[in-house]
């Protein structure tokens, strides 16, 4: 009687136990998913491009880190159609309502302007977006020659993106010749 009393009463706490450790798991994992707890720190930088020279073109930078992949996204609206040269450039300043703060192309190596990917280029020399009918336009780029919050010279933190009223040829030193700019926005660390 004793022996039987005592193992219906462990039995119920066991599996009572095991219950907790499922929900537990289970709010856990809910949790990661929602965000609350991060799976695997992705580092993330943006910029918020505001007009230059009042042309009324906005947009936004994105850069996410994946392994040593960085891959950058730029959307902007409110450009003519064509192409406009887009820029990383040196300073993370678009106090001058020019641009002309945020002053020349990025290029912590010390070589020529040219195309990216092929022979020399500035880090910053991102290409050109291609502007629809509707204003807007985008580009992506993925390298691994960028960080981001490292505090190192290739780091894109506190650096600034330049959008130009015209293409960059690729060519003309030391920038392209690709015009005014009409987009500038400074790349900060993503909370
Ligand atoms: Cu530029
Ligand atoms: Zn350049």
């Amino acid at each position: 009687m004793k022996t039987r009393l005592i193992s219906i009463g462990v039995k119920p706490a066991f599996l009572l136990l095991i219950g907790i450790a499922i929900i537990l798991v289970g709010c856990e994992r809910a949790r990661q998913q929602a965000g609350v707890l991060p799976i695997a720190p992705a580092k993330q930088a943006n910029a918020m491009i505001g007009s230059s020279n009042d042309s009324g073109v906005t947009g936004v930078a994105v850069f996410t880190q994946n392994g040593d992949q960085i891959t950058l996204t730029i959307e902007i609206q409110g450009a003519s159609p064509g192409l406009h040269a887009a820029h990383i450039h040196a300073n993370g300043d678009c106090s001058a309502p020019d641009g002309t703060s945020a002053g020349g192309h990025w290029n912590p190596t010390g070589v020529a302007h040219g195309k990216w990917g092929e022979g020399e280029f500035h880090l910053g020399d991102i290409g050109n977006i291609t502007v629809g009918e509707d204003g807007t336009g985008s580009i992506t780029l993925t390298t691994d020659l960028w960080e981001i919050g490292t505090g190192s010279d290739v780091d894109v933190v506190g650096r600034g993106i330049i959008v130009h009223a015209g293409a960059d040829d690729f060519t003309s030193q030391p920038s392209g010749a690709a015009g005014a700019r009409i987009g500038c926005g400074v790349i900060v660390l993503s909370e």
